[in-house]
């Protein structure tokens, strides 16, 4: 039984919902929302980690009762205990409560009242008015929820990026493993590293495509087969994430791969470019009238068009054609050129490992520095460093040091930016410490003129280093708040700011375009896991990849930087005042 940690995080999310509907205890409802959080980001495949130990690490918010549960699924592939809430609801009722402004307590209402069992069901009632007539109810609010549902009807559904990974690295092994088979790629959108992924598009090449298809179809994690050929199939996992599985000859491994893994437009352009040159390309290879002249390798496809090689996360027919025209590409940001992480929490605040925890796993990555940077007071929603709590931890903090000799901890806060900009911390406090990521927390709602004038008053105080996750959404869940990001941009220029490349998987904030407006305006980039437990430094790979999207390069990085040239950066103010001395940092 092959279980994804996904697979656990959605389980538990369905028995939180079906909960709440049925108007559980919200601790209990809370005590499953968060299991499946920290399950669904947990670092290492619980699945590998129970057979290849017999237990379950220790984590975060799971005791015994949620690590019983999650062992029933990782053996059966169920939950019995959502089995039998299930049975008290119709299948679809919780689908519900994705349409925005439906809690549980309105899905409970339609379905008692209006006997409604999932969306399209809603869909009718709102349309022959029936809600507009229950109490709490109105033509407004019926208004408005045929909106949102019409909207959710529309959407297609698509994966993030991390979560697509989980479903998609298992297939690779299962697929590797079969008789004869040369190579396994995930191609497609994952290949390029968006930050959603619509479905998995995967690329085997060997001489004998029958047992291949076989696996694939008959493989356990499949629920149903959509279509099955000789050298090609469809399927839905359980997840619900749709696969394509194309099968074809080692000596077209190149052209299929380019054609795979798209984009679309990169695609059309390719071939476009071929015809300008007297050739075809398609899967299978590029030719010249009817002689293979290229297809083994991406590379031979991209020469004999006379383009260097392009970088999967590039292929988007943004430029990046014409750019190989004329020589190669720059060499992109990895996750190997990090150099260390400067924003992560402990257990002080919301995070659930200790510094000395945090310390170690990222000794063990071979960092050179970390910065701990909790949230300051005001947060509501944790409890956020004062001045002395914070001056507690710089004594740990100074306490451990000696235990990492190559390993430079620095002492940071990540400090609310209030409404009218100013830091949640005094002036004193904010100087004592090695580094200030600054954050918007609250207040998400401004106008985009008042929204934009708090955060450039806030990067103006001379402590500030780093504005973190700048534009606040969360994909797929919320929306960026409305800024003028290339003043944003050039105000972190100007007063030697970095703005950050949150890697969490459900921010990736900034995206890839702005990422690449930051390069053009020369905004420095800081790639930051904002870790939470020492696995979510893994997430790293997630920032990295729309980096790249957004051709950032190392020298584009401060994190990418040795110590001291980082220190440099973050020290400005106290060694000069001007964007004039900035050519330093180059
Ligand atoms: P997704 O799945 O929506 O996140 O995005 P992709 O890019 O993975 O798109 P998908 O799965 O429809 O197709 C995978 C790749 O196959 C796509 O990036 C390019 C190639 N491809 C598929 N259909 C066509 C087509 O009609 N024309 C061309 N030129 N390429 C195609
Ligand atoms: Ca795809
Ligand atoms: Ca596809």
């Amino acid at each position: 039984m092959l279980v994804h940690n996904a697979d656990i995080a959605r389980i538990f999310d369905q028995v939180a919902d079906l909960l709440e509907v049925r108007g559980d205890n919200p601790f209990r409802v809370r005590a499953y929302r968060n299991a499946a959080r920290t399950v669904g980001e947990w670092g290492e495949s619980l699945s590998e980690a129970l057979s290849k130990t017999g237990h379950l690490p220790r984590i975060p918010g799971v005791g015994t009762d949620l690590d019983g549960k999650i062992r029933e699924i990782l053996s059966t592939g169920r939950l019995s205990a959502l089995d039998k809430l299930q049975k008290e609801f119709p299948p679809h009722l919780t689908d519900l409560l994705e349409i925005p402004g439906l809690g549980p307590k309105k899905v409970r209402t339609f379905y008692e009242e209006l006997g409604v069992h999932d969306i399209n069901g809603l869909y009718r009632a709102l349309r022959d008015h029936r809600v507009a007539k229950l109490r709490g109810f109105g033509p407004r609010s019926e208004e408005r929820l045929i909106k949102s549902v019409e909207a959710r009807l529309a959407k297609v559904r698509r994966y993030k990026l991390a979560t697509a990974a989980q479903y998609a690295r298992p297939l690779v092994p299962l697929l590797k493993g079969v008789r004869g088979v040369r190579e396994v790629v995930v191609a497609g959108s994952f290949r390029r590293m968006k930050e959603t992924v619509g479905d998995l598009d995967v690329l085997v090449t060997t001489e004998d495509p029958e047992p291949v298809v076989q696996s694939f179809v008959s493989w356990e994690g499949v629920d149903r087969v959509l279509a099955s050929g000789s050298t090609k199939a469809s399927v839905v996992l359980s997840s619900g994430i749709q696969v394509d599985l194309r099968v074809m000859p080692p000596t077209s491994f190149g052209a299929a791969l380019v054609y795979f893994t798209g984009s679309r437009a990169h695609n059309i352009a390719l071939r476009r470019l071929a015809q300008d040159r007297g050739l075809k390309i398609n899967e299978y290879g590029v030719f010249r009238g009817k002689t293979l002249v290229a297809g083994e390798t991406e590379e031979s496809v991209y020469r004999i068009l006379g383009l260097s090689i392009i970088p999967p996360e590039l292929r988007e027919d943004r430029g990046e054609i014409q750019r190989s025209a004329r020589g190669p590409l720059p060499a992109l940001v990895s996750l190997p050129d990090l150099k260390g992480d400067l924003h992560a929490h402990t257990r002080r605040t919301d995070g659930h490992n200790s510094v000395r925890e945090m310390a170690e796993a990222a000794r063990d990555r071979g960092w050179s520095y970390l910065a701990i940077t909790d949230h300051s007071r005001r947060l509501t929603m944790v409890h956020g460093l004062g001045p002395a709590a914070l001056r507690d931890q710089g004594e740990e903090i100074d306490r451990l040091r000696s235990l990492f000799p190559d390993l430079a901890l620095l002492k940071g806060i990540e400090v609310d930016i209030l409404e009218d900009g100013q830091l949640d911390l005094p002036d004193s406090v904010l100087e004592s410490l090695d580094l200030v990521v600054g954050a918007v927390h609250s207040k998400f709602s401004l106008s985009r003129a008042d929204q934009t004038t708090r955060i450039l008053r806030a990067m103006d105080h001379p402590r500030f280093n780093i504005l973190a996750h700048p534009t606040g959404r969360l994909i797929g869940e919320r929306e960026p708040y409305d800024l003028d990001m290339l003043r944003v941009l050039r105000k972190a220029r100007e007063r030697q700011v970095a703005l950050e490349v949150n890697a969490h998987p459900e921010r990736l904030d900034l995206t890839d375009i702005y990422c690449r407006m930051a390069k053009d305006e020369g905004v420095r980039l800081a790639i930051n896991s904002d870790a939470h437990t020492t696995g979510e430094f893994d997430n790293l790979e997630w920032g990295v990849g729309q980096a790249r999207r957004g051709w950032i390069e190392a020298s584009d990085v401060i994190n990418a930087r040795p110590l001291g040239e980082l220190l440099d950066f973050l020290r400005k103010r106290k060694t000069r005042s001007g964007p004039e001395d900035e050519a330093k940092f180059v």
